[in-house]
């Protein structure tokens, strides 16, 4: 079963060239649809739009962001394909309005929320963070959106509540790889399911996320709202939310499914826990060519590390 591939240094060094066709190839896409008459759907914020957001000075970082073109064009987002550019190239069948989210489960107040009434309801923030793949490169977002707990306290979780589980979107007219296909078969279940510990997704650094770069998310990127958990390795950090469900018992998460040696709830970043085909001890952030180490919950341990004071994070990974 192809899981993921090892890392491999050819497929992380973006070159200009790879970069700007990539881009060329987009801009094409984009000018061809839009001469195609559309149907009436909801006006959407097309991606790349302003999207005003104060930046929280307590999340800025010393590492200079990834450039823009890097976070765009170098994605994983399976559901358009298992190859870094493919999410880029095919992310335009996605709609990201309208466009709702259902909360529910161990909650006093369930709600099925549009997404712009979240968009209302939250004030924006920037937030700089480190983005660690568990395949090894490394990114600096500015992302744009509001702490994950000011809607879980809005919707008051139960005492049965101890995890919350995130859904995709699952919908193969929109996903390309959600198709049956030879051609795509990434080993995942649809739809792609992740989850947290309650405590966890409490926790202030937990961001539900609608931009980035002071714009509104690309598609790529999961629009038009996905979690981000910086202390994770990415794949905790899932796309395009339609379902956030607060559960008695441990999500099993999409990659757990696929291959749970590898892939651990917790999947807390670990230089010293090594994937089982690759170490995980450094990392090459996007744009640069050295190694850099590999920081203990990527650089988070002062805030986080609380949350696993006597657990064994070798069992625990
Ligand atoms: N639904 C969904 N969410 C996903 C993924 C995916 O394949 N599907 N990939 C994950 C992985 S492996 C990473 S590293 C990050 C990448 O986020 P980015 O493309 O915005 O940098 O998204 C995560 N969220
Ligand atoms: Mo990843």
């Amino acid at each position: 079963m192809l899981i993921r591939r090892a890392p491999d240094i050819t497929s992380s060094e973006i070159t200009d060239e790879k970069l700007y066709l990539n881009r060329r190839s987009f801009l094409i896409g984009a000018a061809a649809l839009a001469l195609v008459p559309s149907e009436p759907v909801a006006a959407a914020p097309p991606a790349g739009q302003p999207l005003p957001a104060k930046r929280n000075p307590a999340f800025a970082l010393e590492d200079p962001p990834t450039k823009l073109e890097s976070v765009t064009t170098y994605n994983n987002f399976y559901e358009f394909g298992v190859n870094k550019e493919d999410p880029a190239r095919l992310a335009h069948t996605l709609r990201p309005r309208p466009w709702t989210v259902e909360v529910g489960g161990h909650v006093a107040r369930p709600k099925t929320y549009d997404i712009d009434e979240l968009l209302r309801l939250f004030p924006l923030e920037e937030r700089v963070y480190r983005l660690r793949c568990v395949e090894g490169w490394s990114m600096v977002i500015p992302w744009i959106g509001f702490p994950l707990a000011a809607l879980i306290k809005r919707v008051e979780p139960t005492s049965q509540a101890k995890f919350v589980e995130f859904t995709t979107l699952l919908d193969p007219e929109q996903f390309p790889g959600q198709r049956k296909s030879l051609f795509n078969f990434s080993g995942l279940e649809w739809p792609y399911v992740e989850g947290l510990r309650l405590d966890e997704a409490l926790h202030p650094l937990a961001l539900l996320t609608v931009g980035l770069y002071g714009q509104v998310l690309p598609n790529q990127n999961g629009a038009p709202v996905r979690v981000v958990v910086p202390w994770k390795y990415g794949f905790k950090s899932a796309k395009s939310i339609v379902r956030i469900r607060f559960v008695s018992d441990r999500p099993r998460t999409a990659w757990e499914k696929a291959q749970p040696s590898e892939y651990g709830f917790y999947s807390n970043v670990n230089p010293a826990v090594d994937h089982p085909r690759w170490s995980q001890a450094t990392e090459r952030r996007i744009g640069e060519f050295r190694r850099r180490p590999t920081l203990p919950f990527n650089g988070y341990a002062d805030q986080v590390a609380p949350l696993y004071t006597g657990m064994d994070l070798k069992k625990y990974y």
